[in-house]
């Protein structure tokens, strides 16, 4: 038998050693099944070896299956899966964890008989998060091992659960000492329960099951509780029904039900999007331009200009990723109502028992409320968040100029303002960037980062390494105004409105976003983050470009004082305190009267052409955007809009969903609205150069090339 590389064998005084190799997350790609199971094997078949340790070379345990392989994976070689050769060893083996034990990888580790981990470690399932379910008897053993409630919820979550958290939960048998020797501290476990008969094997163990008898509603419960975030996707319920499966049957049957249930996801629509977007999150931080070795300048301290609800925001995400940040803001009342709404957020948070009293405090003990430049002088980075003003913004970046440490980063949160307008107000243009935070900051994951004329390659790479470290998606994008994400979704924006003077209602669009996967729809979100934000863009728009198309219904409802949520009518109408849209017949009005003033015919809408109105002006818009050589990828843009504006992630992102329906689909109906819209309809010459070459979204080329 040839030697496997990725697997590797030794005998340490007894003990039977088992190392998976296979960088960078030792996923269980072809040979690695293979080699535990061999390796299991011998250890059983050794009269030397009383016991065995299963552990990953380098940062991690196993990761889980190789997802690259999903759609074309070889049958298992051994006719037998990892988790059969556990349960059928008669020496203990013992799983220790280091990184991350997740999907296949903790399949692996609830076959073994026991489980040691480090504190930092996380185990889980997250594999309902690529679409399928745990298909190595992790739906069946977990309910065994801490019961079907606790099981359900790390299952249908998909959720990395810290080690201490799975110790408390029974999962971990031992905490090893961080930074401690994993690998000694697993063979002397091992020793220890070496002569241990029978071994524990959390297949033999139905008592933990007891619990779905006495609460045999949990199972539906749970399909009600998701019922909301999980429309239109089939991995969560079957994660449900396995878990059921597990309580209703004997275990066999249990595995055998269970693979069924995977094999109808690994394939699907569904589980191939999901995928689709996983590596797309992972290209996006891949730079052709700038060398991955490029240098990073040290970040340990943060400062924001501007205290109010994206600033707060801001400085919310940097402390709780541990970072001290100052929060400047001249004017004394302004400082100390920014503060307060964040402490106000963090009790919200921690009444709805998301966050505990301990950890508000650390964070808040980490931000600190400032009145002048001069205290925010030593700062590593300064994230600018001020009114969308120009001069505004150059007042503040000629003071960080004058004020900031040699080195430091200044970089901007705005999200259009043309970044060079901000260098040029200093004399190290070199040092700044564009850092786009979406609403609300402290929440979503987009972090654009916006590359300037004159911006350094280690201030870009900084950025992009620095919204990593806050717990965002970073992506690239080039200056321009509204950069990638915002520009690319504008056309959106506008033709949803433009929908409206033609006689659709907001009510009736949005209902068609939220079946189409969104959480709310676009004019509900409009109302939620003020309808004063795009009236003061288009208002900048129209200055700028005299053809720019207006929108007078959307800036009349703003100049009436609608202004949505915060004035309690905008596109819908809201009770005194509470958020609910409520259709509003003045709204229904309004629109009729100014289209009839602007001799607009109304007319009704299919479902199918509202969706494709919005959805395809942007796929247009995007091709633009690659046209310029202002992405690098489709995927980058898909990666925007699953973090920025709530794409359906279960649909992959704009560009993959366009690939399902086709370049040539797109493109033709694009002409024939360009020959009954006009020029906002003019049809991006990346567009039609892919449908002359049959070549795919996925695949387009930025510069067009
Ligand atoms: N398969 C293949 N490649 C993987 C991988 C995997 N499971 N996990 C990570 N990679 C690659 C990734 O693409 C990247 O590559 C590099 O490793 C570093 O990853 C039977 C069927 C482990 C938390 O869903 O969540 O088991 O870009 O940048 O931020 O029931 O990776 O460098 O070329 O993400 O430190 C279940 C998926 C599979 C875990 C590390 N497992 N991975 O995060 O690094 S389904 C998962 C992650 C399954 C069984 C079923 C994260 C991570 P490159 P990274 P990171």
């Amino acid at each position: 038998m040839p030697e496997n590389k990725l697997v590797r064998f030794e005998n340490i005084d007894g003990v039977g050693v088992v190392t998976i190799d296979n960088p960078p997350v030792n996923a269980l790609s072809p040979g690695v099944p293979e080699g535990i199971i061999e390796a299991i094997e011998r250890g059983n078949a050794d009269p030397a070896i009383r016991a065995m340790v299963l552990i990953g070379a380098g940062r991690s345990f196993i990761a889980g299956a190789d997802i690259r392989t999903f759609g074309n994976r070889p049958p298992p070689v051994l006719g037998k899966r990892a988790h059969d050769a556990l349960d059928a060893s008669q020496k203990p083996v013992v799983a220790a964890i280091h990184g991350y034990a997740l999907g296949g990888g903790f399949e692996i580790a609830l076959a073994s008989n026991y489980r040691i981990a480090v504190p930092s470690a996380k185990v889980g399932l997250p594999e309902v998060l690529i679409g399928i379910i745990p298909g190595s008897g992790g739906t069946q053993r977990l309910p065994r091992l801490i019961g079907p409630k606790a099981a359900l919820e790390m299952i249908v979550s998909g959720r990395h659960v810290p080690a201490e958290e799975a110790h408390r939960l029974g999962i971990i048998d031992e905490l090893a000492p961080e930074g401690g020797d994993l690998r000694q501290a697993a063979i002397a476990f091992a020793r220890g329960v070496a002569d241990t008969k029978p071994l524990p094997r959390i297949r033999d163990h139905d008592e933990k099951l007891a619990e779905a008898q006495a609460d045999p509603g949990m199972f539906d419960a749970m399909r009600k509780s998701i019922a909301r975030r999980a429309r239109g996707q089939k991995a969560p319920y079957h994660c449900i029904q396995s878990v059921e499966n597990a309580c209703k049957m004997p275990f066999d049957d249990g595995i055998v039900r269970e693979r069924e249930l995977f094999n109808e996801l690994e394939n699907s629509a569904e589980a191939r999007a999901l995928r689709y977007a996983f590596f797309a999150e992972r290209e996006v931080a891949r730079l052709p331009d700038i060398p991955r070795e490029t240098p990073l300048r040290p970040i340990k301290t943060a400062a924001i200009v501007g205290a109010g609800t994206m600033g707060g925001g801001i400085a919310m995400s940097f402390a709780e990723f541990g970072f001290p940040v100052q929060l400047l803001e001249i004017d004394e009342d302004a400082l100390a109502r920014g503060l307060a709404r964040i402490r106000s957020t963090y009790e919200t948070s921690v009444k709805r028992g998301s966050l505990s009293t301990a950890e508000m405090e650390r964070r808040l003990g980490l931000i600190e409320g400032v009145g002048s430049y001069d205290d925010i002088a030593q700062a590593d980075v300064v994230i600018e968040a001020v009114f969308e003003r120009i001069p505004v913004k150059e007042e503040v970046f000629k003071k960080l100029d004058a004020t900031m440490k040699p080195g430091a980063l200044l970089y901007s949160n705005t999200s259009g303002i043309d970044i060079d307008i901000m260098a040029n107000a200093t004399k190290r243009p070199q040092d700044v960037a564009g850092t786009h935070f979406f609403a609300p900051a402290n929440v979503m994951k987009l972090f654009e980062v916006v590359r300037g004329a004159k911006s350094a390659l280690d201030t870009l790479m900084t950025a992009m390494d620095l919204g990593r470290k806050i717990g965002k998606v970073s992506a690239m994008a080039g200056n321009g105004d509204g950069f990638v994400a915002n520009r690319s979704r504008t056309p959106f924006g506008t033709e949803m409105i433009i929908l409206v003077e033609e006689g659709a209602l907001p009510e009736q669009v949005d209902k068609v976003m939220v079946d189409f996967g969104y959480p709310i729809g676009p004019f509900a979100t409009a109302d939620l983050s003020g309808l004063d934000i795009g009236y003061d863009s288009r208002q900048r728009r129209a200055a700028q470009n005299p053809n720019y198309r207006k929108l007078p219904i959307a800036d009349h409802l703003v100049e009436i004082g609608r202004l949505g949520q915060k004035s309690g009518a905008g596109w819908y109408r809201y009770e005194k305190g509470d958020r609910t849209p409520h259709p509003d017949p003045e709204v229904a009005r309004i629109i009729k009267d100014k289209a009839a003033e602007l001799h607009i015919a109304q007319r009704n809408f299919t479902d199918e052409e509202i969706l494709r109105r919005l959805l395809f002006a942007s796929v247009n818009e995007a091709c633009k955007i690659l046209e310029e050589g202002k992405a690098y990828r489709a995927s980058d843009i898909d990666v925007m809009w699953l973090n920025g504006f709530g794409f359906p992630r279960y649909r992959g992102g704009l560009m993959y969903w366009a690939d399902g329906i086709g370049v040539a689909e797109i493109y033709r109906q694009i002409v024939q609205w360009h020959q009954r819209y006009g020029e906002r309809w003019a049809p991006s010459s990346l567009l039609r150069q892919l449908v002359e070459t049959g070549t795919p979204f996925r695949d387009a080329k930025p510069g067009g090339r």
